[in-house]
């Protein structure tokens, strides 16, 4: 995967155990057309199949993380064939990946590009970072999560008025209101890496350094809040915290603890 050329993204590895995913239509503003999420799914499939692979980050440019769904793909379109063609409905095959996907935000990330923020993991932003879902203004509705997710994230009232207004909101925003973790300050990019990029490799190459089997079940576990009720999301947790009990990584972990030494995880 990461000697593929691809057309619409390009693909990396900045550190050891960190894939970095870069949307790459410059002129669109990284419009997500139907060709960029085939060859995105492609290699986020390839990626969660790679052992030497344990965290993912996903970033656009500097002016634009995706700027939406590609409009001027979509405009013609009929109802009969956005129905039956299931439009856009392989966007959500990133929610199936494994491994932890950190969103790194910096400009525009609007309609479906906000929408893949939201399917991210983690969501780091930029100063920059203009989130919002103005499909309202262009005769249509959200249709990749955003009536769901960005609710989930900033309660009924905001997500409200922001998806009937089709206003932006800022990266201060996002994460007062709990839909980012932090805005990452712009510092020196000497070496030409977002600020924002940098910071979210390095929190992907410390995620990566941990029991990818600890990894992915907590990142399973913590999913369930957003998909069931707390009873059920609950059992899920202490099944999947029993799970680890079978795992060489949780007897080494708790050893290592006892013994006042570093752990030594093999994933397995
Ligand atoms: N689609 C196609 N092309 C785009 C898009 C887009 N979403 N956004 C920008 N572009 C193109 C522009 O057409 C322009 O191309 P060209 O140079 O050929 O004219 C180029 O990118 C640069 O854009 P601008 O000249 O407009 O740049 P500005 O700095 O003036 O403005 C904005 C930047 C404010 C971001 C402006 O481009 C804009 O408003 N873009 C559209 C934003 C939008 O409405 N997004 C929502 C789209 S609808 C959607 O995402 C539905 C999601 C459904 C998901 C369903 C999943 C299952």
């Amino acid at each position: 995967v990461f000697n593929k050329q691809y057309e619409n993204i390009l693909t990396a590895r900045p550190e050891p155990g960190v894939a970095l995913v870069t949307l790459n239509r410059p002129k669109a503003l990284n419009a997500l057309n139907s060709a960029l999420f085939a060859e995105l799914n492609e290699a986020l499939r390839l990626i969660d199949a790679d052992k030497e692979i344990g965290a993912i980050v996903i970033t656009g440019s500097e002016r634009a993380f995706a700027a939406g769904a590609d409009i001027k793909e979509m405009k013609d379109k009929s109802f009969a064939e956005v129905y039956t063609d299931q439009f856009l409905a392989d966007w959500q095959d990133l929610t199936s990946i494994r491994k932890p996907i950190i969103a790194a935000v910096s400009g525009y990330a609007l309609g479906g590009g906000c929408e893949l923020a939201l399917m991210a993991d983690i969501l780091l932003a930029a100063p920059s970072a203009q989130f919002g879902q103005p499909e309202v203004n262009i005769g249509t509705i959200t249709g990749g999560g955003g009536s769901q997710r960005l609710a989930r994230a900033v309660g009924k009232s905001r997500a409200m008025e922001l998806t009937l207004t089709g206003r932006m909101w800022s990266a201060q925003d996002a994460v007062a209101w709990g839909m980012a973790s932090r805005v990452v300050e712009a510092g020196d990019a000497a070496d030409g890496v977002l600020p924002v990029v940098r910071e979210a490799v390095a929190l992907a190459r410390e995620i990566a350094a941990k029991s990818q089997v600890a990894v992915q079940a907590q990142k399973e576990a913590v999913n369930v809040a957003f998909e069931q009720g707390l009873s059920e999301g609950l059992r899920t947790e202490r099944r999947l915290f029993h799970m680890t009990f079978a795992t060489a990584d949780q007897k080494e972990g708790m050893a290592a603890f006892a013994e006042k030494r570093k752990p030594n995880f093999t994933n397995s």
